[in-house]
């Protein structure tokens, strides 16, 4: 059951008006973040690692911002290899969908884990609604040879509706892409995509 709390975090809100986000507010959203976190050792440009709340006990549903009953939130599950790059596409998805610019001198860190052993996703509330004009959960996978029935378990247990897939393929990667293709076509006959 996700709750609702007080969080010190501006949220960004998509209103009647349009999108509003100015450069200002937007860099004092940001700090915000950054006095919450300490930088990450080792990262240049300095990254925060993101005040993300647990909405399960489980431990593999995130929250960042406060819960919104209003706005559905579009849900996208990241397929592909182990080390193909999907919980890096997340990372850099996240930075987009807060506002960051490829100019600002810091980056922001959604998850610690090196490899991921389990379908986990991160919700986010708080976000630049130009860019993210609706929360949005990026869902991370574990390697797809790993097996689809964890990822399937992990969609339908939580009932979330799914309404995009991003198949992560490292360019190097010609021939396993057949594979992969082939699996795509098992994981879409078990999970329903919302149009
Ligand atoms: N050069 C380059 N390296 C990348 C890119 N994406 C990921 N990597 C590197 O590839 C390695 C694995 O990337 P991950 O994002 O952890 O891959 P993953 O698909 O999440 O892997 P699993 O969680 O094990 O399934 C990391 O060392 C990344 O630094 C990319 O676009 N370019
Ligand atoms: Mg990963």
């Amino acid at each position: 059951m996700e709750h609702q709390d007080q969080h010190p975090l501006n949220i960004v809100n998509n209103s009647s008006t349009g999108p509003i986000m100015e450069t200002e507010k937007e860099k004092l959203f940001h700090e915000e973040f950054m006095e919450n976190s300490i930088p990450i050792e080792g990262k240049n440009p300095p990254t925060y690692l993101l005040p993300f709340r647990p909405i399960t006990a489980k431990g593999d549903r995130y929250r960042l911002g406060e819960y919104q009953e209003s706005g559905r939130c579009m849900n996208i599950l990241f397929l592909g290899f182990t080390g193909s790059g999907k919980s890096m596409l997340v990372e850099t998805m996240g930075n987009y969908g807060l506002g960051v610019d490829f100019r600002d001198p810091y980056r922001f860190q959604v998850k610690m884990e090196e490899s991921t052993d389990r379908s986990i996703s991160h919700t986010f509330f708080a976000r630049d609604a130009r860019r993210f004009p609706r929360p949005v959960s990026l869902i991370d996978t574990p390697g797809f040879q790993k097996g689809t029935e964890q990822i399937c378990t992990f969609v339908h247990s939580n009932y979330l509706d799914v309404h995009a897939v991003v198949y992560v393929v490292q360019g190097s990667q010609g021939y396993p892409l057949k594979w992969l293709l082939y699996q795509e076509a098992v994981a879409i006959n078990k999970i329903p995509i919302q149009g």
